[in-house]
C-alpha cells in the first residue's frame, strides 16, 4: 500500500533538551510539501558536528530536534513541482543546498548557496518542520534530520546517485568525506610534491589527508592530541604524526623545525580558536595556505598575531570541501564505485539507530572515527 500523501509514523532519535541523551520515539513525518521530498533513510553517520552540538548549552529554541545531517536513502514520495527525482531513486542528503539561482550557485568556483543560511533555523523554508512527536513540533537539524527512518528535505538538498551505490558506505559522502577531501583538492588546491599538515585526525581530518595524498603531496604531517589516531592517519596517507603534548615549544615552531620553512598547506580540522592560530603560524611565510574546516561558533574570536600577515600567507574558510553539492556529489559517488578512493578506513563502527547513545559514547572516547547508524 502506498504511503504517498499520508503521514508516516516511524522511529526517530529525538533530543528533547540540551544535555539529554537521544530518545528513541515514535514520530509523525508529514508528506512533502511543494519542492520537497520524503526519503526513507537507509544509513546515516554520526558526525563531529553533532558531537559538538550535543556539548553545547547555548542554543536556545533548538529543542526538541532530530539531529543527523550525513545520510543516504531512497525517495519514498515527492511533493508538487519536484522533477529531478522520483520514488525509488537513491539519494544523498545535502546539508549544503544548491539552489542553482543565487550568486554563489551561478559562480562556477563557489558553493556557499544562499539557502544554506536559511537552513540554520533547522526548519523548512516555510518556517515549519515536517516532524511531530507527542503533539510537539520537532526541528530538523540544518533542514535535514537523518536520525530517523523517514525524513523530508527540500529538492535542492538532495543529490540523486547511481542505483548500484552501497548507501551504508556512500552516506559519508554526504558530509565528512567530502568536507575533508574537498578542502584539500578544491579549497587549498594542494600541489604535487608539497608539504601539508592536518590538525585534527577525526573522520574529516583523515579525509583531508586522503585529499592531500590524491593531490600528490610529498609530506603529510598529522597533528592530534590523541595518539591513538596516528595509526589510521598513517594508513590513509600521513607520512608522520605528532602530538602537541609531546613538545614544550608551540606546535608551529615544531613544524617549522621539521620542515625548514613551514608547511605549504595547513588544515585546521578541530574547530578551536587556538589551533586555528597555530595552524596559520605553521604556514610557509611566502606562500603557505591555511584552510579552516573546523566550526567556530559565533562567539569564538581567533587571536592571530597581525605580523603573520606581513607575508604571503593565505587564510581561507571552507564549507563542504568547496563542492557544489547537487552537481558534484553524484560524481564523487561514481568515483567511489570506480574505486578512486576508499571510505572503509573511515567507518569503524556500524550500529542500529536504536544504539545511537552508544555511538555517541564511542565518539566521546575517541575510539570511533565514523559510526554508521542503520535505522
Ligand atoms: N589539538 C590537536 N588535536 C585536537 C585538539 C587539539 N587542541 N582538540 C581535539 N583534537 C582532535 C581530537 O582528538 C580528534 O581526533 C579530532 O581533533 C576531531 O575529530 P572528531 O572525530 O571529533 O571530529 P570530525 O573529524 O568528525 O569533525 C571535525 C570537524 C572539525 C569537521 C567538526 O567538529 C566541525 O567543526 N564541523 C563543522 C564544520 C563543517 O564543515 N562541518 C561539515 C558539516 S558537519
Ligand atoms: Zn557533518
Amino acid at each position: 500500500m502506498s504511503t504517498a500523501g499520508k503521514v508516516i509514523r516511524c522511529r526517530a532519535a529525538v533530543l528533547w533538551k540540551s544535555g539529554a541523551p537521544f530518545s528513541i520515539e515514535e514520530v509523525e513525518v508529514a508528506p512533502p510539501k511543494e519542492k520537497e521530498v520524503r526519503i526513507k533513510i537507509v544509513a546515516t553517520g554520526l558526525c563531529g558536528t553533532e558531537m559538538k552540538m550535543l556539548a553545547r548549552t547555548d542554543i536556545p529554541g533548538l529543542y526538541p530536534i532530530i539531529m543527523g545531517h550525513e545520510g543516504a536513502g531512497i525517495v519514498e514520495s515527492v511533493g508538487e513541482g519536484v522533477n529531478t527525482v522520483k520514488p525509488g531513486d537513491k539519494v544523498i542528503i545535502l546539508f549544503l543546498p544548491q539552489c542553482g539561482e543565487c550568486s554563489s550557485c551561478l559562480n562556477s568556483g563557489e558553493n556557499y548557496c544562499i539557502k544554506f543560511k536559511q537552513s540554520k533555523t533547522s526548519l523548512m523554508s516555510d518556517g515549519t518542520s515536517r516532524f511531530t512527536c507527542k503533539g510537539k513540533s520537532v526541528k530538523q537539524l540544518s533542514a535535514t534530520g537523518t536520525f530517523t527512518e523517514y525524513t523530508v528535505v527540500r529538492e535542492d538538498s538532495i543529490a540523486k546517485i547511481d542505483a548500484i551505490a552501497p548507501l551504508e558506505k556512500v552516506c559519508l559522502i554526504s558530509c565528512g568525506f567530502s568536507t575533508g577531501f574537498g578542502a584539500a583538492i578544491n579549497t587549498a588546491k594542494v600541489t604535487p610534491g608539497s608539504t601539508c599538515a592536518v590538525f585534527g585526525l577525526g573522520g574529516v581530518g583523515l579525509s583531508v589527508i586522503m585529499g592531500c595524498k590524491a593531490a600528490g603531496a610529498a609530506r603529510i604531517i598529522g597533528v592530534d592530541i590523541n595518539k591513538d589516531k596516528f595509526k589510521k592517519a598513517e594508513e590513509v596517507g600521513a607520512t608522520e604524526c605528532i602530538s602537541p603534548q609531546d613538545f614544550k615549544k608551540p606546535i608551529q615552531e615544531v613544524l617549522f623545525e621539521m620542515t625548514g620553512a613551514g608547511v605549504e598547506f595547513c588544515f585546521e580540522v578541530i574547530g578551536n580558536p587556538d589551533t586555528v592560530a597555530a595552524a596559520v603560524a605553521s604556514c610557509n611565510e611566502s606562500h603557505g595556505v591555511c584552510v579552516v574546516v573546523g566550526y567556530l561558533s559565533t562567539t569564538d574570536q581567533v587571536r592571530i598575531n597581525g605580523n603573520l600577515f606581513f607575508s604571503g600567507r593565505t587564510l581561507k574558510g571552507s564549507v563542504f570541501g568547496g563542492w557544489k553539492s547537487r552537481e558534484h556529489v553524484p560524481k564523487l559517488v561514481s568515483d567511489y564505485i570506480e574505486k578512486k578512493f576508499n571510505l572503509e578506513p573511515l567507518i569503524t563502527h556500524t550500529l542500529n539507530l536504536d544504539k545511537i547513545n552508544e555511538a555517541s559514547e564511542l565518539m566521546k572516547t575517541g575510539k570511533c572515527i565514523r559510526c554508521v547508524l542503520l535505522p
